[in-house]
């Protein structure tokens, strides 16, 4: 009382509210007016934002988090008169005449669409000192997560917008969600790089921010152990993206301008793009209002299992359950052995990849119900069993593929199933915990995330006609991986199949050992028999046929140790393997025109 003086009216209406909310320790402690005031101050600066920043503001928040601290000391399940059976979605097999007719149909919708990339994540699990935006996604070009998506975007912008025969010439927008760990150094990553070659208008960076810790069941502010003056703060969960999108007022603005359809997306998945069109394409096919990607999932693999949820009351919904919940819901329901492989080798359940669609006109109609609040859960660590009290502040957490769980029951909402080959090869583990995943499940490290563009490309080219070598198994950071020759392209080269198709003809060949870079759009290539290192690059009004035999010593995997932490990169360490450029054929072709190598 003494320090209200100090506070504008605005701060002391926030101080009432925090005191009836229980929250009056927060400032018990104060010292007297005229020391730390503008510590004081700033307290209440914190207070405001953590107020705004959250649906409801903090007095919603703090009730959220009695109600679930309770539940959480009561033991509740929040699967509660739930049974979870196997959904059914679309299973779509890559390059088949369902997928061509899928993918033309999602390459239409892409001008129709907006992006928006989840990367407020530190990425604990990874320990990589930078952002994982970064990071290469593979090292023969070196581009980064964040060049690859941008230049996709841009790639099937220009797709779509040509398949339209110009009738529809929109920019696709694109949001990036970061947070204080990754905002400042995103936005020197995009400018640095000229933002990829995207327009700097095209793309909206949305800041999450963290959330109030709890010290205890009252839900009582946890303070800063650092600061007295400061209330704890601790990330929220990338289920923020809805609330974020919705004040942001964006969507309206898109849905003005005639957009369908939100894509979200995750940080480090270099092979998400070569499913998009086709995913798209089904949601459009099908109307549905939600559509997650998924992917075969190994039993205990550490991603989410996309489950049909039925409850006693006749209340159905399909919705993701998180990897640490799927094996106890089942084995409370009838399956006593949990979370198993069937008899195909996977579980039952397919593998949420967190790659959401939502149609845009339903996602607005819910959100502005909700404000974009999703469903929170929390964690606490309690002491003992009397759950009285905890080992460190806890917080509420949120996660975006929750969003479907407060539609009515009247929402279409489905999933595609892709093979994993195509679709899913995040960056999230490091190379001590990727080296300990059990036989046959996935790494989901630098390593393998690498190893899985290599292999995508080498089998879409198989499937567009080309002889590829077969892959040799080679041990990198403990792990064993199949290492297909090194096949890359710019997104402009292909983005989806039925143009990659087009750019290969006669008979072609690449060896194991061989290295294929393609920069640029009009490339084709003719009865090539690749045996080593071959990179092209043309601009964009040059058109290049290249074929005939190419053979040279190449570019050579060589081992590095991840722990060898003095002389190599950690972007190379976290791998296991550098790449060793002897011997290149290497054409550039900078002038229009129409060219032809053919040795
Ligand atoms: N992220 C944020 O933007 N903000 C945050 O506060 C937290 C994360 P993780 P997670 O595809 O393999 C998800 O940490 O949460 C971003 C699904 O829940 O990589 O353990 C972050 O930058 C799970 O069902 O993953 O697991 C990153 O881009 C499964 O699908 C993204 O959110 C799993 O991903 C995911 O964060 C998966």
């Amino acid at each position: 009382r003494k320090n209200l003086h100090l506070l504008s009216p605005h701060q002391v209406a926030l101080a009432k509210m925090m005191v009836n909310m229980g929250q009056g320790h927060l400032f018990e402690h104060w010292a007297a007016p005229g020391i730390d005031d503008e510590e004081k101050k700033a307290l209440f600066d914190q207070v405001a934002k953590l107020n705004l920043s959250y649906p409801g503001g903090l007095a919603s928040y703090i009730k959220n988090a009695r109600e679930l601290l309770a539940d959480s000391k009561e033991g509740k399940n929040p699967f509660d008169g739930f049974t979870p059976s196997v959904p059914t979605g679309e299973v779509l097999t890559f390059g088949d005449d369902n997928f061509l007719k899928f993918e033309e149909a999602g390459v239409r919708e892409a001008k129709n669409a907006a992006f928006v990339l989840v990367a407020g994540g530190l990425g604990e699990r990874l320990g990589y000192n930078g952002i994982k935006l970064a990071l290469p996604a593979e090292t023969t070009t070196g581009t980064c997560f964040l060049q690859l998506y941008i230049e996709s975007i841009l790639a099937l912008q220009d797709v779509s917008s040509r398949l339209s025969q110009g009738e529809c010439q929109r920019e696709i927008p694109l949001v990036i969600m970061t947070s204080d760990d990754t905002h400042s150094r995103t936005v020197e990553l995009l400018e640095y790089n000229s933002y990829f070659g995207m327009k700097p208008g095209q793309v909206k960076l949305l800041k999450q921010e963290k959330v109030a810790c709890l010290d205890d069941n009252d839900a009582r502010l946890a303070l800063d152990p650092q600061n007295k003056y400061r209330i704890q703060t601790k990330p929220h969960g990338h289920g923020d993206v809805h609330a974020l999108l919705y004040s942001s007022g964006l969507l309206n603005v898109w849905h003005g301008a005639g957009l369908k359809w939100v894509l979200f997306f995750q940080d480090t998945n270099g092979l998400l793009f070569k499913a998009i069109p086709a995913s798209l394409g089904v949601s459009a096919t099908k109307q549905y209002h939600v559509n997650s990607l998924a992917v075969p999932r190994k039993a205990k693999e550490a991603i989410g299992g996309i489950t049909r949820l039925t409850h006693i009351d006749g209340r159905t919904m399909v919705i993701n359950v998180e990897y640490n919940q799927l094996d106890p819901l089942l084995r409370a329901t009838g399956y006593p052995d949990g979370d198993v492989n069937s008899e195909t080798g996977f579980s039952p359940f397919p593998g949420n990849i967190n790659q959401l669609i939502l149609e845009l006109g339903s996602y607005i109609e819910e959100l502005t119900k909700t404000g974009g609040a999703i469903k929170e859960f929390v964690n606490p660590k309690y002491k003992d069993s009397s759950k009285t009290s905890f080992k460190s502040s806890t917080r509420l957490e949120c996660m975006m593929q929750d969003y479907p769980k407060t539609l009515p029951p009247s929402a279409r909402v489905g999933f595609t199933v892709m093979d994993t080959w195509l679709a899913y090869a995040p960056v999230k583990n490091n190379s001590e915990d990727a080296a300990k995943v059990p036989k046959g499940n996935p790494y989901h490290s630098a390593t393998s995330g690498e190893m899985a563009i290599y292999r995508a490309h080498s089998l879409i080219l198989r499937k567009a006609g080309v002889q590829v070598g077969e892959p040799v198994l080679e041990v990198f950071n403990g792990q064993e991986v199949e290492v297909w020759p090194r096949v890359t392209w710019n997104p402009r080269w292909g983005i989806t199949f039925a143009e990659i198709k087009n750019k290969v003809s006669g008979s072609c060949s690449i060896s194991q050992k061989s290295t294929l870079v393609i920069k640029g759009r009009n490339v084709f290539l003719e009865d090539l028999c690749l045996d080593g290192s071959l990179i092209l690059e043309c601009v964009e009004d040059a058109e290049v046929r290249v074929g005939g035999p190419v053979q040279n010593k190449g570019w050579i995997l060589e081992k590095v140790d991840y722990k060898d932490t003095s002389s190599v990169p950690e972007e190379t360490r976290i791998r296991g393997f550098r790449i060793n450029k002897v011997e290149q054929l290497e054409l550039k072709y900078n002038e229009p025109g129409q060219f032809c190598f053919k040795p």
